[in-house]
């Protein structure tokens, strides 16, 4: 098989200009929603009618799974095929607002669900005032300038720099345990609130400046928000292939598997100095 990997990317990075595109005439918001419970946006729908018909055939390529689909598609049976897990349009609500938004990708080489040791790629596209894209693998992770024709150029590697600048958590203050409300306290006396409602740009601050991104459990969703196999585990795999470490406030994101789809999970990512020292503050069983 001809290297799926960049067969999937290639075709990430040619479907975003027409995703960017599309935005202005997708603002709406749809009676629906999705397998999570979140209404969608025509927006979301969109972007994964999209990316999957630009997905699906990819020799090599054996599943597909979306945050907006209910269920995994087959389709292919190559041995030793890959499964495409996407969040098509990460932080969609922030369309309306004029506000980041992008595509995250994790590319698994077992059926879904799977666990985050199974991910051999992950990666995101960011449309912000320029569109990129992020991919992990091979132990390495690198920045792409994607084009308006859909052409890439390497901007180089993207390491984590050792000291961290910016935080973001998510979940509102009072449903935060008491235990990560205490522990951000003390992260706001030496870093920078950086939050902006999109996990792929709060996370690109992180892979920047350093720093750490978290949706914690919360006292009324012990689970928190982000999903697993299509936010919460290809990030982790992106920042931990970067320098940088990943938790659930117990283990790396990566030790996590799965049993539903779209199951969700409290999620870290940063510096590993910070995300250690999470990790010691929260007692085991809040998160
Ligand atoms: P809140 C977007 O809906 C998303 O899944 C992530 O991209 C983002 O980090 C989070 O939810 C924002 O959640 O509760 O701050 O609106």
């Amino acid at each position: 098989m001809a290297d799926v990997i960049d067969a999937v990317f290639d075709a990430i990075a040619d479907a975003a200009p027409e995703v960017r595109a599309g935005l202005p005439d997708h603002r709406a918001t749809r009676d629906d929603q999705n397998a999570s419970g979140d209404t969608q946006l025509e927006a979301d729908v969109w972007a994964d009618d999209l990316l999957f018909d630009r997905t699906e055939s990819i020799e090599g390529v054996n599943w597909y799974a979306s945050e907006e689909r209910d269920a995994v598609v087959t389709v292919g049976d190559a041995e030793g095929g890959y499964a495409v897990a996407l969040d098509p349009l990460d932080g969609s609500s922030n369309v309306k607002s004029n506000n980041p938004c992008g595509t995250v990708v994790g590319v698994y080489d077992q059926p879904l669900p799977a666990p985050g040791s199974s991910l051999v790629a992950a990666g995101f596209v960011l449309y912000g005032p320029t569109t990129t894209m992020v991919v992990a693998r091979d132990d390495t992770v690198r920045e792409y300038l994607v084009s308006e024709t859909g052409a890439t150029t390497d901007l180089g590697p993207v390491e984590l720099p050792a000291d961290p600048t910016v935080y973001g958590f998510g979940g509102r203050v009072p449903d935060w345990p008491p235990a990560f409300e205490s522990f951000v306290r003390d992260v706001e006396d030496d870093l920078k609130l950086r939050y902006g409602g999109a996990m792929i740009a709060d996370v690109n601050q992180v892979l920047v400046y350093g720093g750490v991104f978290g949706y914690p459990g919360l006292e009324s969703a012990p689970d928190g928000k982000l999903r697993a196999q299509f936010e919460a585990l290809p990030i982790a795999y992106i920042v931990e292939t970067a320098g940088g470490a990943s938790s659930d406030g117990t283990q790396s994101l990566l030790d996590v598997a799965p049993t539903r789809l779209h199951e969700r999970t409290p999620t870290f990512v940063g510096t590993d100095d910070v995300i250690a020292a999470l990790d010691a503050a929260l007692p085991d069983h809040t998160n």
